[in-house]
Order: structure tokens, then C-alpha cells, then sequence
């Protein structure tokens, strides 16, 4: 009797312990979904998309597909701007406090582009 509830006890623990794997599996999974999700593409002297809504504490990543530089700079400096960014390089930022905030490239002030961030 005693064997066998030690053996189930096993059981119990090894099944908490497959679980506990799924679980963290999945945890990773959406990770790097997220952080898909919140990429801005430059293209074509555009950012796409042009109002990006995020959580606080989330990561925003812009991305240049352009052949020519572009810049991520926050009006009223509410966030770190980018140097110039050349083809294919990235530029990261953590969402703050929520709230919005607008951007523009320095270089083409014509290009503009909104955060939205949320609680
Ligand atoms: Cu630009």
C-alpha cells in the first residue's frame, strides 16, 4: 500500500513537471510573437504602420527597408531618439507611461507616425 502511494506521488510530480514544461513552452512562443507584433516598418518613406498601439512595458521596434536613412525622434522629446538608422537596421525602444506620442524622422519631417500606449 505504502509503495503504491509512493509511486503515485511520482506520477503526480513528473505529470507537474510536463505541465510546468508546456506551459513555459508557451510562454516563449508568445514572447516572440509580441515582439513581432509591435514593428513599425519604414517604407517608402512611410511608417506602417502609421498608429502602432502598444501595452507599457511592451517593446516597439522600428525597422528601415528603405535605401535612404531615416530617424525615429519623439516630438517634445518624450521618448529616446534613434540615430540615423541605414538600410535594414533597427531601432528599440520600451513603451513608457501611457499615453500618446507622436514621432517624426529628422530627416523627412514629413514622415510621421503615432505611439498609443495603454496600462
Ligand atoms: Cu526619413
Amino acid at each position: 500500500m505504502i509503495t503504491f502511494i509512493r509511486k503515485n506521488k511520482k506520477a503526480v510530480l513528473l505529470t507537474i513537471l510536463i505541465v510546468l514544461n508546456f506551459c513555459l513552452a508557451a510562454r516563449g512562443d508568445d514572447a516572440a510573437t509580441v515582439g513581432k507584433k509591435n514593428t513599425i516598418e519604414i517604407k517608402d518613406f512611410m511608417f506602417n504602420p502609421q498608429t502602432l498601439t502598444v501595452k507599457s512595458g511592451e517593446k516597439i521596434t522600428w525597422i528601415n527597408h528603405d535605401d535612404e536613412p531615416h530617424t525615429v525622434v519623439s516630438v517634445g522629446k518624450k521618448f529616446q531618439k534613434s540615430s540615423a538608422l541605414d538600410t535594414d537596421q533597427e531601432f528599440t525602444i520600451t513603451a513608457g507611461a501611457p499615453g500618446t506620442y507622436e514621432y517624426f524622422c529628422s530627416v523627412h519631417p514629413k514622415m510621421t507616425g503615432t505611439i498609443v500606449v495603454e496600462k
